[in-house]
């Protein structure tokens, strides 16, 4: 596809977004359009990529935009990377703005450092993702103001997948009052809920990661007007990839599985055994399929005290003093982890969605191939990047450090 083709069909895509597209730019009804807000990373942990793919791989979605965020990296690095990814899946007509470098108040002390290795928002500049940077750039402008102005062209159409701390909302939601009422519905991948089973924290004992980043933005989005979905640690302790299902989708070739074998490869070859726990997977899993997971109604709010109990979430039947502001939303409590699995096994190992996708969209112009490398890039073979080139970068999941999402 030619420089100019590719700029007529992100053209394309972004006016049909924004409402302005011409007859056969809209998606299908039957796909639901969503945003997805993301502290994306390539190594471990990495279940934003995996939500991804999963994402991508599903036609009940439809990601018609993707933000960034710092939160497991820096929010060049998240921007970089998912530039990258997508381009290896041939899915660079997906518009990505980059948003909050840092959290709204939370600022790093002793403790942080030391917990976090470095505090998640400092940083240099983004190491090359496998195969090199992706051609194509993040659009100009923030996060912030793109989530808005997408919102207000499609009031209660869109719905947005937050897999990373809230900060983009936040800062969304202070800058239009109504940007919270017209999101469809806000699937949120964070908090812990201990009123339910397995409701301990993965930073500090009670608080996730998440929402322990970003607290102040958590608590605005939490009490926010927005139909909130909750997908808290809670559900996402009954995953459990083992060997044997990273190798059923493996064994299907294609850049998406390419892409898994890069991920998740490194940690097997480590230990067979490994036991790979999913988060952002399971936000975009109810999403796709709301009977994988078991819901009950809490009133959930957070609280941004700098105690004790800094960025914990807490969830209970009736409101309580000092949460007289908190909302009641449906709390993902249990998961069916196999049937999860299964259909995460059938989603990455289907044909690439690329192609029948932009056709859809975009009038049945040709894609970027598939896998399309940077020329002469010695890291990228047969549409992929390289395993020798990702192998033990990054931490693994489920190893000592602590848990982040
Ligand atoms: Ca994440």
């Amino acid at each position: 596809m030619t420089s100019r083709t590719t700029r007529a069909v992100v053209a394309g895509l972004s006016a049909a977004l924004l409402g302005g597209g011409t007859a056969g730019a809209a998606p299908p009804r039957s796909r639901e359009p969503i945003l997805l807000d993301t502290d994306f990373q390539l190594s471990s942990p990495s279940d934003d990529a995996l939500a991804l793919l999963l994402a991508l791989q599903s036609p009940e979605l439809d990601v018609v935009g993707i933000t960034t965020v710092a939160g497991n990296e820096t929010v060049a690095r998240a921007t970089s990377d998912v530039l990258r990814v997508l381009e290896i899946v041939g899915r660079s007509d997906i518009p990505v703005y980059r948003g909050a470098g840092r959290p709204l108040a939370h600022v790093a002390g002793a403790w942080e450092r030391a917990s976090y290795g470095r505090w998640h928002a400092d940083g240099e500049a983004p190491p090359p993702p496998p195969g090199g940077f992706a051609r194509k750039k993040a659009e100009a402008g923030t996060a912030a103001d793109f989530l808005v102005r997408a919102v207000r062209a499609r009031p209660r159409e869109l719905t947005i997948a937050a897999i990373g701390p809230l900060t983009n909302l936040a800062l969304a939601m202070r800058q239009d009052p109504g940007f919270a009422a017209g999101v469809k519905r806000l699937v949120i991948m964070g908090g812990a809920v201990a009123a339910l089973p397995d409701g301990a924290g993965n930073q500090t004992p009670n608080a996730e990661f998440n929402f322990w980043v970003d607290p102040e933005a958590a608590q605005i989005v939490l009490r926010s007007a927005a139909a909130i979905q909750l997908t808290p640690l809670n559900p996402c302790r009954k995953t459990n990839l083992t060997q044997s299902w990273y190798e059923r989708i493996v064994s299907v070739e294609t850049p998406v599985t390419g892409l898994v074998r890069d991920i998740l490869g490194p940690q097997f070859a480590a230990d067979a055994r490994r036991r790979v726990s999913m988060y952002d997977e399971v936000a975009i899993g109810s999403l796709i399929d709301p009977t994988l997971v078991k819901t009950r109604e809490l009133y959930v709010d957070v609280d941004v005290h700098h105690g004790i109990d800094y960025g914990v979430s807490v969830g209970g039947d009736e409101r309580w003093p000092g949460a007289e502001a908190a909302r009641r939303m449906p709390v993902q409590y249990d998961l069916d982890w196999p049937r999860f699995a299964e259909l995460l096994v059938q989603r990455l190992t289907a044909p690439p969605r690329a192609l029948s996708a932009l056709r859809l969209s975009a009038g049945g112009r040709s894609p970027a191939p598939p896998g399309s490398c940077p020329p002469r890039s010695r890291a990228c073979r047969g549409g992929r990047p390289s395993r020798a080139r990702s192998a033990g970068r990054g931490r693994p999941d489920n190893a000592a450090t602590p848990a982040r999402r």
